[in-house]
């Protein structure tokens, strides 16, 4: 029997310390696109060698409080065979798994996407507490364009978010809830706004539903944004007002905290926003707010790394730089030029 307790002691320490959570939960398919690009084998024993150089990455704990994982890497070990989960737990990171399996096409809806995963989750969620994972990541994607998202795919998507949850939960598990409105298209800011205002609405309808213990969940939403095509690119001041006003109206104050994706803006436009929103806003956010990004942690020491085993401390370098650079700027700290 779950506790709710538990949840929500452990959500804190995974908001605590001003530390944010690292994505490293890649699906294969992800992954070896980002390889492909820098001419990395797309193999396992290169992805195994890519989360090694992650993991081992000295000083990572200091600001990063939890790793979301895919299945293969918790089977994966060091080269002295060291399991990668041991490897977390002695820095106290703790160890997240992303529970969904992918996108498909929703039905008699072109251009809109549902997540699957949901079949069999329970068995899944008990193996992997008995594994020793505490948290888990589901994520659904939102396409925005003239006429998307419709009510439908938004309606769909929220339900089955809150299904995922709720199974976390019941298997004593904290559910990272993250319905990513996608940055491609040329629409505006206004219009992300009003879309992501919809959805987190519709998605928190579907958590209180389905009696989902807010405390005991993390939010991992997109900020507001212009789409990457939309003409005009907003500053940071505006991105900070829209993203926190956004939240401010649909986002309980009860909630575990609230973890960003990057979702393919730069790392440094990443940090820099982060740190604004912190900045103006953070004495008055009813929720903590961290970072839990991917690329925008990622991508830098990947370009170094290269597959090339005499990259890796470089690579460890610029990892833990980005890391450290958004803890910064989870305490209003960031300094661009540092
Ligand atoms: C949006 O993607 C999530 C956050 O990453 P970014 O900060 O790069 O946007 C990320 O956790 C994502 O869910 C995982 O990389 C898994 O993605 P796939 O596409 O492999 O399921």
């Amino acid at each position: 029997m779950m506790n709710n307790q538990e949840l929500k002691h452990l959500a804190e320490r995974l908001m605590s310390n001003n530390k944010g959570i690292l994505a490293m939960d890649e699906s294969t398919g992800t992954c070896d696109k980002r390889f492909k690009a820098l001419g990395i084998p797309q193999t396992e024993e290169y992805r195994r060698k890519y989360r090694q150089m992650i993991v081992t990455t000295p000083q990572l704990e200091e600001s990063i409080s939890g790793a979301i994982l895919f299945d293969e890497t918790l089977h994966q070990q060091t080269d002295d065979g060291q399991s990668f989960l041991t490897i977390l737990k002695q820095k106290d990171i703790i160890a997240g798994i992303k529970v969904d399996q992918g996108t498909i096409p929703l039905s008699f809806f072109p251009g809109e996407t549902i997540t699957e995963g949901l079949d069999g989750l329970t068995n899944r969620m008990t193996n992997y507490y008995q594994m020793g994972l505490r948290f888990a990541k589901w994520r659904a994607v939102i396409h925005i364009d003239s006429a998307l998202p419709t009510k439908t795919c938004i309606a769909a998507n929220a339900y089955t978010l809150a299904r995922y949850a709720a199974i976390c939960q019941e298997a004593g598990i904290v559910p990272i809830v993250e319905p990513e409105v996608l940055m491609d298209g040329s629409h505006t800011m206004e219009r992300c706004a009003a879309v992501t205002q919809d959805v987190l609405k519709e998605v928190f309808n579907a958590l209180y539903e389905q009696k989902v213990f807010l405390e005991g969940m993390i939010l991992k939403p997109n900020m507001v944004l212009p789409g990457l095509a939309c003409p005009e690119q907003n500053d940071t001041e505006t991105i900070a007002y829209e993203t926190i006003s956004c939240f401010l109206k649909v986002v309980p104050a009860a909630i575990g905290g609230i973890a960003f994706l990057s979702g393919g803006q730069s790392p440094l436009l990443a940090s820099e926003r982060l740190n604004m929103m912190q900045l103006r806003y953070g004495s008055i956010m009813p929720w903590p707010l961290t970072f839990s990004f991917s690329r925008a942690i990622q991508q830098p020491a990947l370009e170094i790394w290269k597959g090339d085993d005499k990259n890796v401390a470089a690579a460890q370098e610029a990892l833990a730089h980005r890391a450290a650079g958004n803890r910064a700027a989870r305490l209003a700290e960031y300094n661009p030029a540092s």
